[in-house]
């Protein structure tokens, strides 16, 4: 029987090998790609996101756990899609026009998906009439929007003013280096979140 508890250990420690190999003997046992995924893949994220908060683990064991679950993931995710196991929620992210950071926005990502969440990746230095075209594209329910340079952050407003005047039902979140809760409220975004791990926690909270 396939053990689950080393697949989300797998995951903690980074280890892609036992990660893809525990999936792989798992879904050839026969059990649900859901169970696989909630109960190997995104509980051995959830442990690395709690760590990461507590500053208990770095950037350096997050992304290192993340290219583990996306190892496993790329075995999963047919199988996901053949037993028609829904995402908790269609979020997207990306960097603000005249940004090229990503490293961050690309945590953030990473954790939504480990999370459950289906993410569009939308990249860096993006417009905001592109945010919206995309937003309305993929059907987002959550839209995060990132910036690591002070001179970009009248982007990020112009960005959540598009959103709310383009009329679409959807929900905004920004983070990154020099941005504040205060900020988030006075250009009237939904959301901020500090960290990748956190993003996870208000992304969920602004699906309710
Ligand atoms: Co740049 N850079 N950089 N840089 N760079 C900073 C940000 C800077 C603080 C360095 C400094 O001067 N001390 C400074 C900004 C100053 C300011 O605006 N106040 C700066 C500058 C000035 C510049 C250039 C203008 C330099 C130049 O060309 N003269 C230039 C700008 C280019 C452009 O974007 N147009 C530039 C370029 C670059 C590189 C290309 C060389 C490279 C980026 C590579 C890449 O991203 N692919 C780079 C880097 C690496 C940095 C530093 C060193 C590291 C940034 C980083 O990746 N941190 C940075 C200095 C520093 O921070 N020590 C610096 C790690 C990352 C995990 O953290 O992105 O903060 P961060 O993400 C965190 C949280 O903020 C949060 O979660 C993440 C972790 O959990 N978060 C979110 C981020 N996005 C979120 C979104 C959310 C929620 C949470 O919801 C949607």
């Amino acid at each position: 029987m396939a053990d689950l508890k080393a697949l989300s250990d797998s995951i903690i420690k980074g280890d892609q090998k036992t990660a893809v190999d525990v999936t792989k003997a798992a879904l050839e046992e026969g059990m649900a790609p859901g169970t696989v995924l909630a109960d190997g893949l995104i509980a051995g994220m959830n442990v690395i996101g709690v760590r990461f908060k507590a500053n208990e683990v770095y950037i350096p064991e997050v992304l290192i756990a993340a290219r583990a679950m996306k190892m496993a993931m790329e075995i999963l995710e047919p199988k996901l899609a053949e037993a028609g196991v829904e995402p908790i929620g269609m979020a997207m992210v990306g960097t603000v026009q005249g940004d090229l950071h990503d490293i961050g926005k690309n945590l953030v990502v990473m954790m939504l998906k480990g999370a459950g969440f289906k993410v569009m990746d939308i990249g860096v230095d993006v417009a905001s009439d592109a945010f919206v075209e995309k937003a309305k594209e993929c059907g987002a329910q959550v839209v995060g929007l990132s910036t690591l340079l002070t001179t970009t952050m009248p982007a990020m407003e112009k960005t959540i003013q598009a959103i709310k005047d383009s009329g679409l039902n959807v929900k905004t979140m920004i983070g990154g280096a020099p941005v504040t809760q205060a900020y988030a409220e006075k250009i009237g975004a939904d959301g901020y979140a500090a960290d990748a791990a956190t993003a996870v926690d208000i992304a969920k909270e602004l699906l309710n």
